[in-house]
């Protein structure tokens, strides 16, 4: 059976001010709230589709900030969209492409909702919308970042204890390389075998300074180092991956399928860390996942720490991968203080489970959402 042509009525996005349940310390800013940028399409039938476009400290990690997203959004993309076909998700973001350059995250935001709404009509998993799923659940790193070494390793025992995660991602480069080092050192020590340290340097390092630090996180007995120097020097990934015996994942080089044809040419990293926002969208994050398998790199699956919407996207994505050799970071919902799904994501085991459901598979709060809503805040009052 075929679809009715379903026309396009509301797009609109709304940004929500969420805590974090502690500072969450990164090279370049340390975060003490998230803004989700979520987005929802509705269509003349009364569908719904959710999609998100979150990013992570303002303009500090990427080009685009929540406020740009929006008025881009509302400005330019919504315009394209408004009484066209909301089931033809290929066309409209073709459309838009033709239109729209760059705006990435904006760009997956859309093409998540209208996914989610065609699965949806179609009483589907969005993950079959992408081939159907390999895996029903995703291994789930957590980060420690809280800057402080004793609180990491009590964080990671509790996190151990509960049997939510056993891989740790650590975030480093804001101290100088041996300090960071040493942090490391005293994780990895503490925690032995029974957790798997990684660490991203979200492009603080020089390349002198990987070499250096590289060297010692290997002895250490640190599994990979996400993004050690600046996102647009491949030569020096994949000179610093044949100098040393720890693997190397690309994370900002690496936004979208050009990029990862580049860095692949190059030879530039083990691991890709896909994030569907990075890569502009599902389509263009499987277009990298697809790449990567023809030229023997490992996947991770990524986040840009987004609330349940864009975490449970990404995760029906990556559960179509073939293989998923370093896991996934998708625990977003879990650093954020609020809760804004009627029934919360289920992470247990070391993994988040995916819902049967059609579409996205989850349902959302609506008042809870609406309390969260920078434009429903009350004004503060001087
Ligand atoms: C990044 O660079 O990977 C993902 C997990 C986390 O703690 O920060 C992000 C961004
Ligand atoms: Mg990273």
């Amino acid at each position: 059976p075929t679809l009715p042509a379903t026309s396009i009525e509301t797009v609109e996005v709304l940004l929500l001010d969420v805590p974090t349940i502690r500072p969450h310390r990164l090279s370049m800013t340390t975060m003490h709230r998230q803004t989700l940028v979520l987005v929802r399409i509705t269509g003349n039938d009364g569908v719904a589709g959710w999609g998100e476009a979150t990013t992570i400290g303002g303009l500090a990690y990427g080009e685009e900030s929540p406020e740009s997203i929006k008025v881009n959004i509302d400005t330019y993309i919504t315009p394209l969209l408004l009484g066209a076909d909301a089931n033809q998700v290929a066309a409209r973001m073709h459309h838009i492409d033709e239109h729209v350059q760059g705006n990435r995250f904006a760009k997956c935001a859309i093409e998540t909702a209208l996914s989610d709404a065609l699965a949806r009509r179609l009483g589907v998993p969005l993950s079959t919308l992408f081939g159907g799923r390999v895996r029903d659940s995703l291994p789930i790193a957590w980060t420690l970042a809280s800057g402080d070494t004793a609180r990491d390793i009590d964080e990671a025992e509790k996190m151990l204890a509960q049997r939510r995660h056993n891989l740790f991602k650590l975030k480093i480069g804001a101290r100088t390389v041996q300090q960071d080092c040493a942090h490391v050192a005293a994780i990895k020590r503490a925690l032995g075998e029974r957790g798997s340290v990684r660490v991203d340097v979200n492009q603080a390092w020089t390349e002198t300074e990987a070499m250096l630090g590289m060297q010692w996180l290997a002895d250490a007995g640190v599994d990979l180092v996400e993004q050690p120097i600046a996102a647009s020097n491949h030569d020096g990934l994949r000179r610093l991956r044949q100098k040393n015996r720890i693997a190397i994942m690309a994370d900002e080089s690496l936004h979208g399928p050009q990029d990862a044809y580049q860095l692949a040419r190059a030879g530039a990293a083990d691991v890709f860390a896909v994030k569907i926002n990075q890569s502009g969208g599902l389509a263009g994050a499987q277009q990298v996942a697809a790449i990567a398998s023809a030229a023997q790199v490992e996947l991770y699956g990524g986040t840009m720490l987004e609330g349940a919407i864009g975490t449970m996207a990404s995760a029906q994505l990556f559960a179509t991968f073939g293989t998923l050799a370093w896991g996934s970071e998708l625990f977003g919902p879990l650093l954020l203080t609020e809760e804004i799904l009627a029934t919360p994501l289920r992470y247990r085991d070391f993994a988040l489970e995916l819902p049967t459901g059609p579409g996205l598979g989850i349902t959302l709060d609506e008042d809870r959402v609406n309390a969260l809503r920078r434009d429903r805040k009350t004004p503060l009052v001087s």
